[in-house]
């Protein structure tokens, strides 16, 4: 309307209708420079029909993790390094240390008597151990020792620092919400003077207080879960015995989720943890959600079949399924499988969807 009516009145020379691009490139550079910028341009990318993920679907299988992290202890000590980490990076995501896009995910590596200086960050950090026995993280004043399997929570500020007071390397998967704490520009993070924080708690106190159907009198008023270490002792049986009642869900087989005792939620707000049991010959049907997940297979062998690529996995491989990408397991021998996600952040802010 504008334009014909410009035309109009424009007395028979060449209106605004035949270089209307050109004017509006114009408008474009003369309003660039007062920082502004028209949605018209981008509405379709900025607010997308569907999720719109740079994450690939990828997966680490354990032999060639374990010899290059192996191979970390003879450069650098725990003590130089801080946390002897390799990032699993997510190939789509070169330099980002992220696994998907809200998650940093890497493979930290003990030596016998080393130690890892105590710290504290916003970041909040999960630890699957994947191999050793009887090294320690002890976080918030409590140590607790762990074996393959064990699920340990290090929630956010809550000061740890790790050690290796056994005979064989130690080495678990860390999952840190950092990129999310980043993305929000929210990250703080400080180191103590002393690399080894005094314990003020017995070793278990807060499992054995916490995870056994009682509660201690008294408010746990935090937003995260007060079990430190959910043990693969206790958990692995639990799923047994779903499968063994027949209480084997299509997609996700017998599965549980780990969760505060106190709440019932989630072990903590930004991430989400399950573990799941698979028979043997199981073909899941496929699921999608719009959290991002990171596996790690405990035991078995099977496949994940994501977006049509099949991920292989056994024992200690760790694999990422990108949000919103339809996913099926494919279980070759009787498995479990542990996961991690974003899920109870998007929760929160109301944006998670499945289906
Ligand atoms: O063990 O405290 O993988 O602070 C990344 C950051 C581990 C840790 C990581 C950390 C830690
Ligand atoms: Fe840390």
């Amino acid at each position: 309307m504008a334009v014909a009516t410009a035309k109009k009145t424009n007395n028979g020379k060449p209106g605004p209708k035949h270089n209307i691009e050109a004017i509006r490139e114009a408008y474009y550079e003369r309003i660039a420079k007062r920082d502004m910028a028209p949605l018209w341009k981008v509405m379709n990318s900025v607010v997308t029909k569907e999720p719109v993920t740079r994450c690939q679907p990828v997966v680490w299988h354990y032999n060639d993790v374990k010899s290059l992290v192996m191979e970390s202890g003879g450069l650098i000590t725990a003590e130089e390094a801080k946390r002897r980490v390799l990032i699993l990076e997510n190939p789509a995501l070169h330099g980002e240390s992220k696994a998907t896009n809200t998650l940093f995910a890497g493979i930290q590596m003990i030596l016998p008597g080393e130690v890892a200086p105590a710290h504290r960050h916003v970041a909040a950090a999960i630890r699957f151990v994947l191999d050793g026995e009887g090294a320690y993280t002890a976080v918030d004043g409590e140590k607790a020792y762990m074996s393959p399997g064990d699920f340990v929570i290090t929630a956010n500020w809550a000061p740890h620092d790790h050690g290796n007071t056994s005979k064989k390397p130690m080495l678990w998967l860390d999952v840190l919400d950092f990129p999310a704490v980043n993305f929000f520009e929210a990250s703080f993070a400080e180191s103590f003077d002393e690399p080894t924080l005094e314990t003020t708690r017995q070793n278990g106190d807060s499992l054995s207080l916490y995870g056994s159907g009682v509660l201690p009198d008294g408010a746990w008023d935090k937003s995260y879960t007060p079990v430190i270490n959910y043990t693969y002792a206790r958990t692995r049986p639990i799923v047994e015995r779903m499968m063994a009642a027949g209480d084997i869900d299509k997609r996700h087989g017998a599965r549980v989720h780990y969760a505060n005792p106190v709440t019932g939620g989630p072990v903590l707000p930004t991430m989400g943890a399950w573990l799941a049991m698979f028979p043997k010959g199981f073909k899941g049907e496929r699921y999608r959600a719009t959290d991002g997940t990171i596996f790690v297979c405990v035991e078995g062998q099977g496949s994940t079949t994501v977006d049509g690529k099949a991920l292989e996995w056994g024992p200690n491989d760790v694999f990422v399924v990108p949000p919103w990408k339809h996913y099926s397991h494919n279980v070759a021998k009787e498995s479990i499988l542990f996961s991690i996600s974003d899920r109870p952040a998007q929760k929160a802010l109301g944006i998670w969807r499945e289906g």
